[in-house]
């Protein structure tokens, strides 16, 4: 396995049903990356120590996701030039309203890309990464394009069954 240009991180366990979709997308594409749990406020020693690290590492992108009070993303923005991906995940009081808002409102300076809460910000994290190690990499920029053809194809075929 080649060394991963993509770190997936999250707060905890119970977000990876969540972030496998990002993980899922990179695998399809056959990009390397990597999966782990890193906690803000629970390991904040371990989450500066991979932020510090992960561009020698030969990471390009990381992805975060993080569910509540979420301040992963942003900590490991804040710790990184790296491109930082935020994924606002579901939380169980407010249905991650509160980690979009986290996530997302990051004051100037030191940005997170945000994307949205659940399973298709996941999905659509990945694919952003991918986008952008597309643009020094032909050919996962030939496979996004197929990927983007197969999607339409599938609208185009799209029938409504009893109609009116
Ligand atoms: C956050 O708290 C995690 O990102 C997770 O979304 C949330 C709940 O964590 P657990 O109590 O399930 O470990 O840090």
């Amino acid at each position: 396995m080649s060394k991963p240009l993509v770190a997936i991180i999250m707060g905890s366990d119970s977000d990876w049903p969540v972030m496998k979709n990002a993980a899922q997308m990179l695998a399809d594409f056959g990009v390397a990356y990597e999966a782990r749990v890193v906690s803000a406020h629970r390991t904040p020693d371990l989450m500066f120590q991979f932020a510090e690290s992960a561009a020698s590492q030969g990471v390009q992108v990381i992805i975060a996701g993080a569910g509540g009070a979420a301040h992963l993303p942003g900590m490991v923005a804040a710790k990184t030039t790296l491109p930082v991906l935020g994924v606002p995940v579901p939380s169980k009081h407010l249905q991650g309203q509160d980690s979009l808002l986290s996530i997302v409102q990051m004051p100037k300076g030191i940005p997170v890309a945000t994307f949205a809460i659940g399973d298709a910000g996941a999905a659509n994290a990945g694919l952003f990464a991918i986008a952008m190690l597309a643009n020094h990499d032909a050919g996962l920029a030939q496979k996004l394009t197929a990927f983007r053809q197969k999607q339409a194809e599938k609208v185009h075929a799209m029938e409504l069954s009893e109609k009116p």
